[in-house]
């Protein structure tokens, strides 16, 4: 799988880059097209025998494919990488930005990366471009504020898979005998400053050399024997530290972090007449495992998503956090009859390959237009087909459901008779999303007390590194959420993962039931699942307060629980 979706990024960033050097409509669209062929395809292209034989795919995208499953890359995409700027992949990021805007700040207001953008507008030089009005410049601008205030980080769903692919490499090295994700990423926060890894290996130098020389590093900062610092292509920034086998346990934990985790380990070190720091615990000289760490120091074993010194230090076992083995349903899924990709089929097989007892159709609401949502008579045909094929599967309960809009003012996108016809109802905030505080707490209280509602789908509606999304009083939501019987999601696309950490700690510690849905609009996304629990277990949250976990019957039970 992960070929076909690799291939299908390069092929969608050539795309972009072929948009910025406004190259014909159809080599775009034709390259466009083949990122989403590869997207969509079951079987993995390496196995395919005659790859011209995928309709849609023509011969020189097929020579590109099969350069890519000969040599891991295609010569024509690093080519067109090095005809434009790096920086402008990144300018394209900043909200509201096309690639036409992209073009056209490039050519004529020498625009080459995010800074040399800030300067652009600053200097007034975007000033009496035409087709560039004050409004949009506003928008830019405020675009790129948010960007900086959140600072250079990446997605955890961008950074995960490039730091798991680095392990793979290094793990094939002669003399390697231990090699881990270390810092936020293993503590798995929504996004990443930089990438840390720790190894051991009887070979230090071939491990050390061979990561400096690692195919994506674009830049090398540091090469030592013990750290190296290099930049990725991509612009992320990765730290190898090696380690001496016999240490790997306590370099781990420091190196883990979170700081503020460390430091409360090490005074709790202290209080016993100990000594902790990246080597050892002395005087025991414990080092090997973090496990043997955490027993000497008279704790649990801590989870690495909850070290961030926010009360961990007085678990008396592990807590036993969600897995992604206790997920049993998902209960928010597009289909074609919105702006999924799948059929209810084809959705319906994905659902058994993941071995669930449920799957829920959501498809959107009259209000999405540009999502294909569906009128009210739409809707019913829809639920007639849902049901159809519901009775025609065996081994798997398709729900029909629908996600449905909740207006502005706190209204559904439906009216009740209709969402009355539903076996489940996420109602999510998609339009309206700079509201104030109060308007946008009034509003999503409405929808967590109306009857019919199940889940709250991503709550504030952000985008990570975008949109901030609405702001409500949480603690209001939560306790109404409680009484009310009503699931808040954490939306396991990487782009979302809303519920935040934070607020899913606080619903937990409210006895509230949470929902981890991946919002999936085509097979792939499914795959996105792991963020949602990295970010439920974050918050502290178990199996028992997750919708998701509950067994066929139990979940039944929970979604008739106000008929
Ligand atoms: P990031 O990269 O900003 O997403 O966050 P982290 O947590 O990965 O931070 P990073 O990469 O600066 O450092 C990785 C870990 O190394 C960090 O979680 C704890 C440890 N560490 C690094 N520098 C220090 C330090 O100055 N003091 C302490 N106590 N620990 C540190
Ligand atoms: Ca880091
Ligand atoms: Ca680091
Ligand atoms: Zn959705």
């Amino acid at each position: 799988m992960s070929t076909n979706t690799d291939i299908a990024k390069i092929f969608t960033a050539m795309a972009t880059i072929l948009e910025i050097k406004d190259e014909s409509g159809f080599k775009v669209n034709a390259t466009v097209k083949v990122a989403r062929i590869l997207e969509n395809l079951v079987e993995d292209i390496a196995t395919v025998d005659k790859i011209t034989d995928i309709p849609g795919v023509g011969k020189s995208s097929a020579t590109k494919i099969q350069e890519y499953i000969d040599t891991g890359k295609i010569s024509a995409y690093e080519e067109l990488r090095s005809s434009i700027p790096v920086g402008l992949l990144e300018v394209m990021r900043v909200q509201g930005l096309g690639p036409k805007k992209v073009r056209q700040l490039w050519q004529e207001a020498d625009v080459i990366d995010i800074a040399s953008l800030r300067n652009a507008i600053e200097t007034g030089k975007l000033d009496n471009l035409p087709r560039m009005g004050r409004k949009i410049i506003e928008n830019i601008s405020e675009s790129l504020n948010f960007i900086e205030t959140t600072g250079n980080r990446t997605r955890i769903g961008i950074a995960l898979p490039i730091a798991e692919s680095i392990l793979c490499t290094l793990k094939q090295l002669d003399g390697v005998t231990n090699i881990a994700i270390a810092g936020s990423l293993r503590r798995g926060k929504e996004t990443i400053g930089d990438i840390d890894i720790l190894g051991s290996s009887t070979e230090p130098k071939l491990l050390a050399e061979s990561f400096c020389a690692l195919e994506d590093v674009a830049t090398v900062f540091s090469h030592g024997e013990t750290k190296c610092s290099v930049r990725l292509a991509s612009g992320m920034q990765v730290d190898l530290r090696i380690v001496d086998v016999k240490k790997f346990g306590a370099a781990l934990l420091y190196f883990t972090g979170s700081k503020e985790h460390c430091i409360l380990l090490r005074e709790l070190a202290i209080a016993q007449n100990k000594k902790l720091n990246e080597y050892s615990l002395e005087p025991t000289n414990i080092s090997e495992t973090e496990e043997e760490i955490y027993a000497d120091l008279g704790l649990p074993f801590l989870p690495p998503e909850i070290r961030e010194d926010r009360g961990e230090g007085s678990c008396t076992e592990t807590p036993a956090l969600i897995t992604i083995e206790n997920i049993k349903c998902d209960l928010h899924c597009h289909t074609i009859a919105s702006d999924g990709k799948m059929t209810i089929e084809e959705l319906a097989q994905q659902a058994m390959r993941l071995g669930y007892h449920t799957i829920a159709v959501t498809d959107h609401s009259q209000s999405q237009a540009q999502a294909n949502g569906l009128k009210p008579d739409r809707m019913l045909k829809h639920i007639e087909a849902i049901h159809a094929v519901n009775q025609s599967i065996e081994g798997i309960t398709i729900l029909a459901g629908s996600e449905v809009d909740i207006l502005s003012d706190g209204s559904l996108d439906y009216d009740d008779e209709l969402l009355a016809m539903l076996d489940i109802v996420v109602a999510s905030p998609h339009a309206a999303l700079t509201q104030s505080t109060e308007e946008a707490t009034k509003r999503l209280l409405l929808a967590i007390e109306h009857p019919l509602v199940h889940i709250i789908g991503h709550p504030t509606g952000r985008i990570i590194n975008k949109r901030k999304g609405l702001e409500p009083d949480m603690p209001t939501l939560i306790s109404a959420a409680k009484e009310h019987n009503t699931a808040l999601e954490i939306n396991a696309n990487s782009y979302r993962l809303d519920l935040r950490d934070i607020h899913v700690r606080a619903a937990v510690e409210a006895g509230g039931m949470l929902a981890i849905n991946t919002d999936a609009h085509r097979a792939e996304d499914f795959e996105q699942l792991r963020y949602g629990i990295l970010t439920g277990r974050r918050g502290w949250l178990t199996a028992k307060n997750c919708i998701n976990c509950l067994d066929h019957h139990a979940l039944q039970t929970w979604l008739a629980r106000n008929c």
